[in-house]
């Protein structure tokens, strides 16, 4: 795989490690991570070899989210709106649309559009220290990267909107209580923990996986009439693939299936 300046990916078999490598301002978004970290994502996503990726940070935090000492001051000359839908939204949503699995690792703090980027992937496990904090209200902005979208459907308007105003770091405890993460394990043995579970999905049927998350995120906007014809779709190219046909034999013959992908 590629090298980058400030990303790092490891391969573990057909799981993807991939790292913000910024440790020293707490993984925070400069031009260079967002540069670096869509080029790895497409890289990742576009390699049929990797069946399910995983995204951390290196050092004791996911990410602090944008990088405060790079943001430009200067009335109304700095396009932020162009900044976050030409620099941002990409990767965010190569991990949305991915046709695998990607799981969040987050270690430490998790805030501002980083806890954006934590909230968009499939999945999420946190270090038993880590927290996501709506960093923006007390610098004076609001949440971005698609932030509001993910509180508003985990935890409800009025929930999303405390956590958002008061700027509460919602320790992993709590995330796991309410919806926000999957599992909390110690912080010493995240990476550890999570790479282990992203080889149990990666063992299991990847179209299986890919189609299941594509009618989620329809079931998120749509009403059930159409959500049953678009799951009926997927279903079609599932049960018309090999790997159906090869697990549906492996059931029937007692044995594990060898999927293929197709
Ligand atoms: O321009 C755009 O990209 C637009 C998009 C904006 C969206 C946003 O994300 S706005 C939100 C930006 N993020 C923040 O406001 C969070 C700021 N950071 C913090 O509140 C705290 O650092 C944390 C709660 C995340 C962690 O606290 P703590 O006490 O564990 O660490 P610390 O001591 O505050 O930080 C450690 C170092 O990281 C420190 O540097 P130093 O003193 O060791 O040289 C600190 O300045 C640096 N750091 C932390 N966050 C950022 C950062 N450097 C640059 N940018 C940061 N966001």
């Amino acid at each position: 795989m590629s090298q980058y300046e400030t990303v790092t990916i490891e391969r573990h078999d057909a799981v993807a490690l991939v790292t913000l490598n910024r440790p020293d301002s707490l993984n925070a978004f400069n031009a260079a991570l967002r540069r670096d970290l869509l080029q790895a994502v497409r890289e990742v996503n576009a390699d049929d070899t990797v069946r399910v990726a995983v995204l951390t940070g290196a050092g004791r935090a996911f990410s602090a989210g944008a990088d405060l000492t790079e943001l430009p001051t200067g009335a109304g000359v700095f396009r932020v709106e162009d900044m976050i839908n030409h620099e941002y939204k990409p990767f965010l949503m190569e991990i949305f649309d991915a046709p695998k699995p990607w799981i969040s690792a987050v270690n430490g703090a998790c805030a501002g559009i980083g806890s954006a980027l934590g909230m968009v992937c499939d999945l999420t496990v946190m270090a038993d220290n880590a927290f996501l904090y709506q960093a923006f209200a007390a610098i004076g902005l609001v949440p971005d990267g698609g932030a509001t979208w993910h509180l508003a459907r985990a935890l409800g308007r009025k929930r999303a909107y405390e956590v958002i105003a008061t700027g509460e770091k919602i320790k992993a405890q709590k995330c796991l209580d309410w919806g926000l993460c999957n599992r909390v394990v110690p912080a010493d043995k995240l990476v550890e923990e999570t790479l282990a579970w992203a080889q149990e999905l990666a063992a299991r049927a990847p179209l299986s996986l890919r189609y299941a998350k594509q009618a989620l995120h329809a079931a998120l906007e749509e009403p059930v009439a159409t959500i049953i014809s678009a799951e009926a779709k997927l279903q079609h190219i599932c049960i018309n693939s090999a790997d159906a046909a090869e697990g549906t034999a492996a059931f029937l013959q007692k044995r594990a299936p060898q999927w293929q992908g197709r």
